[in-house]
């Protein structure tokens, strides 16, 4: 059917591009506002780059056509693009022209990305153009034109699982959606368990259960296939059997789906290399989301999140209930749609930049250069501010945290890479001596959107989005400093860090001349003001009344020195009763350690609620022992409760075998067991005693060495625990009361008098 001029919002789902017969083609598939599926497919697209203008015509010839524009480089040089048949002949041109030694500008910038960059889509567009209906609800345009949009999909998900025997061969798939879910079985497997309430169809074998399960993925049409492990597991495994079968793999909106593979190289510290082989999947009109993937992009903690493994059916069905539990789809599109990421990327930081950047640069007559062509760091950029703690218990604790405070100054200062390089009327100081341009800026606006969106997430109650959108806009900052970004600039990116360093160093230094109260510590953008015994009743109104006048003083003052109007907003976070900060291991006795501390929060009832930062309770790799033992030690410090008795208690248990299974180490596989050959470390070891290690080893410490929990044949080494479980935990605490730790075990304190 012919719709001549339609126009329709829909939400992009998949995108994908290639070079044929000469010419350079897109397709993209669609959610729209109904339910239709939309086909947009592109091929009048030229891929392009930008050159110098004074580089000759001779050199180049292959480009399709080479337009004179207004355009500059960063350096004030004037531009041509150049636009090409295909991709191909675009990345042949650019490697010919930097060989003459010629320089070209966004060479590398992805045909396919900036085709939707430049049309500001970020997962919402609008598309008007003819179209064409065809099959049950394709809606078809060529070559449209698309603009991004603000529209908001309901999307279809369907969930999948399925059960496999030792041979590789399939006997089970379900498909779960929210309306029913669906299993297909090969033969009469005894291992299904058949629910009277679910809807089951048997197969003569696994070739038809194959064939169902495709038509099945065809008729309930999704927009989104999600599974545990489902790229590199179910999916993968279905289509190598597929293919046994002589089976088409066709679970997308159109033929070419595939699961492929790439091998990902990774270099550790110690010069050893290796690779990692990935898994992505390539389905035309439908999103793959694997749920473990998704729910880690999400911080969210997998291991809170555990699906049903008993079969396939109650697999898909579990899988289903966590994606929507942790609301990974509404998350996701929200953050495709501020970061015009695709709705199954994980991350990155990179591209979002890219995205978001580089058409409004274009707009503002300038091209950015290759990644290739950025100078190389001359030097370590500076981080946050950290104050030197001082070490021991204080009462009544006010933590203060600037709201996002990169993006702020990035908004505060103008800080933006076309507005640092451009000549302008109006600039703006900062406190590192650098400049900014006043009305020629992009990131800044950039920001103010995210910013924007963080608060709507925060207001919605979605700590989860908010985090999201937290990390991209403080990656905004981190790509600035990173190589690996084109507009990679030491100076931008030390303008950053050192305006925070000034900003918390200032405001520190106001906060005690205005309140006579002291400041024990303080990193990057928090401030921990100490108000002493007895003000624990005026605590939260304090901390109020500290933050907005902090916020109003820091109006004034930047303005008054540097012109710069304000964005920073100085939260007050949280109230600590009482607060600890420990001695830092082998210093000095009046040297705190920096990240670390444990604040009480202490409830009108007596309970007390611990926070641990940095200290051995917030880290994996102690033992519960030392864990349960760092807390009941706090909870008596904190309650003014003598420590003595019960370290020797506990000294005196672990040496008897009271604590035995407090006792396992828990450590993850980083590599290759192969790859250790000197320094084996005591996780490695364990390992190297199992057949088949599991990627978390579970190890003793024993009088002959590490050994896994499997395989534990000799006896504890309680003098081990003693000395680096309970000995450094008891000190970092004890030295404030006077004690230490190997008198009182020893029971040498008597001899001292204490
Ligand atoms: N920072 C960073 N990357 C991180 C954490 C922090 O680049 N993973 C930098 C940027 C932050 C600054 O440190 O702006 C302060 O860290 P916070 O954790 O306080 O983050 P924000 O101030 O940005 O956000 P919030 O409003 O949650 O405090
Ligand atoms: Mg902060
Ligand atoms: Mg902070």
């Amino acid at each position: 059917m012919y719709m001549p001029n339609s126009i329709l919002d829909c939400f992009l789902l998949t995108a994908s591009c290639r070079d044929n017969g000469g010419r350079f083609e897109i397709t993209l598939w669609g959610a729209g506002e109904l339910g239709e599926n939309i086909r947009i497919f592109i091929n009048t697209f030229h891929p392009l780059f930008f050159c110098h203008k004074s580089v000759p015509i001779s050199e180049t010839q292959t480009a399709s056509e080479r337009k004179q524009l207004s355009m500059k480089s960063f350096d004030g040089k004037e531009l041509d693009c150049l636009y090409f048949n295909t991709y191909a002949q675009m990345q042949q041109a650019a490697k010919r022209m930097k060989e003459a030694g010629y320089r070209v500008f966004e060479s590398d910038v992805n045909p396919l990305d900036r085709y939707l960059m430049e049309r500001m889509v970020s997962g919402s567009m609008t598309v008007s153009g003819e179209a064409r209906r065809s099959g049950q609800s394709v809606i078809n345009f060529t070559n449209p034109r698309l603009r991004g949009g603000t529209f908001t999909p309901k999307l279809k998900v369907l969930s999948i699982g399925a059960d496999a025997g030792e041979d590789g061969t399939i006997y089970g798939i379900t498909c779960a959606d929210e309306s029913q879910t669906r299993t297909f079985i090969a033969g009469n497997n005894p291992k299904n368990r058949v629910n009277a309430d679910d809807d089951v169809c048997f197969c003569k074998d696994e070739k038809q259960l194959l064939a169902n399960f495709l038509t099945h993925i065809k008729h309930s049409d999704s927009d989104i296939i999600i599974g545990w492990k489902v790229i590199d597991a179910t999916l993968r495994i279905i289509q190598e059997r597929c293919e046994k079968n002589g089976i088409r793999f066709d679970i997308g909106r159109e033929s070419g789906s595939r699961i492929v593979s790439a091998e990902r190289k990774r270099t550790w510290r110690d010069g050893y290399t290796s690779t990692k082989t990935v898994w992505h999947a390539r389905v035309p009109g439908r999103v793959v989301m694997d749920v473990p993937a998704m729910l880690k992009a999400y911080y969210h903690d997998p291991n809170n999140y555990q699906p049903d493994f008993s079969d396939s059916l109650t697999n898909a069905k579990s899988v289903l209930g966590i994606f929507n539990q942790a609301e990974i789809l509404p998350n996701a599109i929200e953050r495709s749609r501020r970061s015009g990421r695709l709705l199954d990327s994980t991350g990155g930081s990179v591209a979002p930049f890219d995205h978001l950047y580089l058409p409004r640069l274009h707009r503002a007559g300038f091209a950015a250069g290759d990644i290739a062509d950025i100078a190389q760091p001359s030097r370590a950029l500076p981080g946050g501010h950290v104050l030197d703690p001082t070490p021991g218990l204080y009462e009544n604790v006010l933590v203060f945290d600037f709201k996002s405070l990169y993006p702020s100054i990035i908004m505060t200062f103008m800080i933006d890479p076309l507005g640092f390089n451009i000549n302008s009327d109006e600039s703006i100081s900062n406190p590192s001596g650098t400049f900014f341009s006043k009305d020629n800026s992009i990131l800044p606006e950039i920001i103010r959107e995210l910013m924007a969106a963080r608060a709507q997430a925060v207001e919605q109650k979605n700590p989860y989005l908010s985090q999201a959108i937290k990390i991209l806009m403080n990656s905004f900052y981190g790509v600035l400093g990173s190589t690996g970004c084109r507009f990679f600039s030491e100076d931008i990116a030390s303008t950053i860090t050192l305006t925070g360093q000034y900003i918390l160093k200032a405001s520190i230094e106001h906060i005690e001349k205005t309140n006579g109260k002291k400041v024990i510590y303080g990193d990057t953008d928090s401030i921990f003001v100490c108000l002493g015994e007895g003000m624990g009743d005026q605590a939260d109104e304090i901390g109020t009344a500290i933050s907005k006048e902090t916020g109003n003083w820091l109006h004034r003052h930047l303005n008054e020195r540097f012109g710069a109007s304000s964005k920073l907003e100085l939260n007050y976070e949280i109230h600590y009763n009482r607060f600890f900060i420990p001695s830092l291991r082998g210093g000095d006795i009046g040297q705190g350690a920096k990240k670390h501390y444990c604040g009480a929060q202490i409830g009108e009832d007596g309970a007390i609620e611990l926070t641990f930062k940095g200290m051995e309770s917030a880290r994996s790799d102690w033992t519960d022992l030392a864990k349960e033992f760092q807390h009941e030690l706090f909870i008596k410090l904190f309650s003014r409760q003598p420590l003595e008795d019960y370290v020797i208690s506990i000294a005196n248990q672990l040496q008897n075998g009271g604590f035995d299974e407090k006792l396992v180490y828990r450590k993850r596989m980083r590599k290759d067991i192969g790859s250790y050959t000197s320094n084996v470390p005591p996780h490695v070891q364990a390992a190297k005693q199992l057949d088949a290690p599991p990627r978390l080893i579970k190890y003793y410490i024993t009088q002959n060495g590490p050994q896994p929990i499997e395989k534990l044949t000799s006896p504890l080494d309680y003098q081990h625990y003693i000395d680096s479980q309970l000995r450094p935990v008891a000190d970092s605490i004890l030295w404030w009361t006077g004690k230490d730790f190997d008198r009182l075990t020893s029971g040498q304190q008597d001899l001292f008098g204490e």
